[in-house]
This record gives C-alpha cells, structure tokens and sequence, in this order.
C-alpha cells in the first residue's frame, strides 16, 4: 500500500469513528486544516518537477476530494443522530397548563387600574398629578379649607387624630385629598389644572365603608374657570371612565365647607336584572361632589378672590371601581386574597390608554 493510500485509510477510519460533530472538524482539521497532513503533502508539490507534480498532483488532490465528500456524509449522518437522539430526551405533556411568561404573571389590583385609568383621562384633558403626605396638619386638612375652629364639620369627617405635639398642635391622618391642592395652590402659581390621587382615612367601618380609602379630587384655578366648563369636564370625565358614548349628569345643590356654590352629581343609569349600567336607564346614582373653590380658600391659599377663581371635585375611587366592574363587596379590596386578585385583577402590561382602551 502507498503512503498516499495509507494516509487516505486513516483518515477515513477517523471519519467514520467521529461520534460527534467537534469530534469530526477536529479530524478535518488535521488533515484539510492550514497545517493539516493532506495540507501539507499539497504544499510539496511547489518543488516537484514539473512530471512528478503531474503524477503526484493527481492522486493527493483525489484523496482530497474522498476525504471531503466522507466529511460531508458524516456530517449529515451526525446531525440526523444528534435530532433523532433529542427528539428520545425532549418530551412535551401536552396535557399541561400553558406556563405564563414571568412578565405577565400578576395582577393589577383593580385601585391601580382605576388610577391608571384616571391619569390617562385626566393626563388628556392637560391635567398634571399632585401628590401630598398621608400624615397632615390640622391647618392643611381643615383651617385652609375653612373648616373653622372646633366646627362640627371636623367631626363629620370621623378624623383619626395625633397626640397633640408641644405647641398643642395635633396632626392627623389626612380625611381627604384636599390637603394636596392647598399645597398645590400655595406654591405653583395659576393657571393650575391637577388631579390628586391618594388614600384617606376616616374613622369608619361597615360594608361600604373602610378606615383607609381612596379618593380623586381635581381642581382647576384660572382668572375665569366657571361651572360650565366643570360641567365638561366631568361629562367628558364620565363617557371615559364608563366607556359610554353618551351620558346624562344631574347636578343638586349641596354643602361643603369648601366651596361655594357646592353639588353634588348623579349620573344616569339602568338597574335592570340586578346589573348596574350606565348611559342607559331612569334611574340615577352619585358619584361625586363638587363645586367653586370658596373665596376664604383661595384667600387661605395666598390667591385673591377677585382675580383667580377655580372649581373642584372630589370622588371615592374604590366605590367608582366598585360600580365600573361589578365588585359587590368593598371589604375585598384589602383582604390580599389572591384568588380575589386573580378573578378582578388587570394584566401589568394592558396599561390604560385612551387610544388602546381603558380597560380592553
Ligand atoms: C380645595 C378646594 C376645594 C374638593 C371637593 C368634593 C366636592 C366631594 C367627596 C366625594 C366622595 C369625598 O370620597 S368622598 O367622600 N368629595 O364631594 N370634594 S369638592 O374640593 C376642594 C378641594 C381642595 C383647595
């Protein structure tokens, strides 16, 4: 047997006994590779005479073109055993509930959607989101909004209060947003358009009422906001959030220490089969309060009534959660029950948007 030939037995042994693809490039390389012995056995061709160069040309470039093609069996022949050989280990049960991918595991809890809902709404209508301190002091929760001193008002609030500090001063849980607006109003100047989410706390407890709640309360200052655009606003306000094309609003007089006139607003609604709809129907329910801003406020809050005037509202976001998904118990929201949260709760990536809808 010629060296040549031996070389090519080799090497094809080499081949055949590759049992995986690395194990087979190592062999081409050793034998096609830059520094391979076929390689090499080419690069002595150079210094032949010009017959045996002919002759010798000839057979190493045959062995070669066999090494290659061997190479290329083996090389389909490997990748078939490597699927085949997967195809054994990997096995799928069908059967088995569907995985959800980390970024959709989770639940919204129904208040943040309804908070994300009101931004988007409000966020369009140019209104900007003020935030304030759950702890406040008595002049931000009740002095600047003319609650006068030890008025009875105080105590329809079922305030939770502080001990008193040295000065007598005594703190408290703040009962509404409004806290956030005085703020707001004592250092931003007009025009001011804001919304103020938030918690409140009262001391209070049954089936439609809990200690800590939320609320959403807007407030508009301008030298000539006037009721009728309040009336839009929480027209256009109401057709979103209940995503109706159109909605009748009922606004009766009413008290509150803070504005002046004041009401409060029924919208229109069907009861039919126990199932509240709104758009539709004779019958009315409130959601909300609202008013002009009293001229002691804006006084309180360093603006004079006879150039700025402003109007306001407030509403309880768990009660208009409530009433827009058909959560019959309001206590649920702070149980922290995930089965509860799995069945009312949102998808973290549905954001709520005007454009791609609410709540879709
Ligand atoms: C400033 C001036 C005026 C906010 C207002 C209401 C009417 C109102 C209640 C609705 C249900 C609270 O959650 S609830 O119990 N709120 O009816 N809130 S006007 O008026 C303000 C606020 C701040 C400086």
């Amino acid at each position: 047997m010629s060296d040549l030939d031996a070389l090519l037995m080799e090497t094809l042994a080499q081949v055949a006994a590759a049992a995986d693809e690395s194990a087979l490039e190592a062999v081409r390389i050793a034998a096609l590779g830059k520094k391979g012995s076929i390689s090499a056995l080419l690069a002595t061709l150079g210094k032949m005479a010009p017959e045996e160069r002919k002759v010798q040309g000839a057979a190493i470039n045959a062995i070669k073109d066999k090494v290659t093609e061997a190479l290329a069996e083996r090389r389909v022949i490997l990748k078939e055993q490597e699927l085949e050989a997967r195809l054994t280990a990997e096995t799928i049960d069908v059967t088995l509930p569907v995985l959800a991918r980390p970024e959709e595991q989770g639940r919204i809890h129904p208040i943040t959607q309804v908070m994300d809902e009101l931004a988007a709404i409000f966020a369009e209508m140019g209104f900007a989101i003020a935030e304030g301190p759950d702890i406040e002091t008595d002049d931000y929760n009740f002095t600047k909004l003319n609650f006068p001193p030890d008025h009875p008002a105080r105590d329809m609030h079922d305030t939770f209060f502080f001990e008193p500090d040295a000065e007598g001063k005594r703190k408290v849980l703040r009962t509404h947003t409004s806290p956030v607006q005085v703020r707001t109003m004592l250092t931003q100047k007009p025009p001011i358009r804001v919304i103020c989410p938030g918690r409140t706390y009262r001391c209070d407890s049954d089936q439609t009422h809990t200690p800590m709640f939320h609320q959403v309360e807007g407030l508009v200052i301008d030298r000539s906001a006037h009721l009728g655009n309040l009336k839009w606003i929480l027209e256009e306000f109401c057709k979103a959030f209940f995503e109706v094309p159109d909605v009748k609003m009922r606004f009766r007089p009413s008290y509150f220490p803070f504005t002046e006139p004041s009401m409060e607003v029924d919208i229109q609604c069907s009861r039919k089969g126990g199932e509240i709809r709104f758009g539709e129907g004779d019958d009315w329910l409130e959601i909300l309060g609202c008013g002009m801003v009293h001229p002691n406020v804006l006084r309180n809050c360093g603006l004079d009534p006879d150039v700025y005037q402003g109007f306001a509202w407030g509403m309880g976001i768990d009660r208009i959660a409530m009433l827009k998904y058909g959560m019959p118990d309001l206590r649920a929201f702070f149980d922290a029950d995930i089965r509860w949260l799995n069945h009312y709760g949102f998808r973290p990536l549905d954001m709520p948007s005007l454009l791609a809808g609410l709540s879709s």
